[in-house]
């Protein structure tokens, strides 16, 4: 029988923990594919978050190291710095480099590191139970916002990559979504030219990417993406939000 599809050599076999209709998941495959496709998985490191996630250094078969909650970019500075021939990247999720690790990823933008950094956006803290991040999103009902958020008291949610976007330093950035077969075709283009731009040494390249929690969104998987296109979509903009010159010619 011809054989229509076989993982990614990105990958190892060790088993996801992710709970049933984590897209966090999808994201993997779809980085790891990148890296095989560019034939790249020898020469990278990557640097793993505090998380779900955090558990990712045994699931992919390029190098890793584990930073502290927050400071994954700082951490991938700093290799980057020492070994600039080998492709750096921070998987994040959105508390991670949103809240506790929000000064490195402003100043690492503003820096063009040339590193790059990809935002798993669920909108809460998942691996804590649930929490308010700050890209919760107006009125939505979390542990620690029982009624919902409410943007007078908290503001309202950071839509990071806008503000990524600003920076001189930052030279692509693009958000995009694994809601769909459409979408997460859509982001994988976004990660691979994520890395292009890093291979060129052009500057800091960032893709944030919105994704699912149905554990803590008290949702099964099918409704955890239906509620990720009604709510999620209108708040946060896809598409690439800034690509230089020097990108578009790539
Ligand atoms: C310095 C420090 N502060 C707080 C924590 C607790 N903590 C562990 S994971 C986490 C939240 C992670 O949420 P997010 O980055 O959104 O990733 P997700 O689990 O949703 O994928 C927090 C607050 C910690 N481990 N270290
Ligand atoms: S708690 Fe949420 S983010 Fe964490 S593995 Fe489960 S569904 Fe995914």
């Amino acid at each position: 029988m011809e054989k229509v599809f076989s993982k990614t050599k990105g990958l190892t076999d060790v088993p996801f923990t992710y709970c049933p209709g984590c897209t966090h998941g999808i994201i993997h495959r779809l980085i790891a594919e990148v890296l095989e496709e560019m034939d790249l998985l020898e020469n990278t490191i990557g640097v793993a978050p505090v998380g779900c996630s955090g558990f990712l250094l045994d699931m992919f078969s390029c190098d890793f190291v584990g930073g502290p909650h927050g400071r994954a970019q700082a951490v991938a500075t700093g290799i980057k710095r020492a070994m600039p021939e080998r492709t750096v990247f921070t998987y994040q999720g959105d508390g991670d480099i949103a809240a506790i690790g929000t000064s490195h990823a402003i100043h690492v933008a503003a820096r063009g590191e040339k590193i790059t950094s990809i935002m798993v956006n669920n909108a809460v803290f998942g691996m804590t139970g649930g929490q308010m991040a700050p890209t919760t999103i107006g009125g939505q009902v979390t542990t620690t916002s029982p009624y919902g958020r409410d943007c007078a008291l908290a503001g309202p949610p950071i839509d990071l990559p806008k503000t990524i976007a600003t920076l001189e330093g930052a030279v692509y950035v693009a958000a995009g979504s694994v809601d769909s077969p459409k979408n997460v075709a859509q982001t994988k283009k976004m990660i691979k030219k994520a890395f292009q731009v890093q291979q060129k040494g052009l500057g800091f390249s960032f893709v944030s990417i919105l994704s699912t929690c149905p554990t803590n969104w008290g949702l099964s998987p099918v409704d955890s993406l239906n509620w990720l296109r009604k709510n999620m979509m209108p708040v946060y903009q896809l598409g690439e939000l800034k690509a230089t010159e020097e990108v578009n010619a790539l």
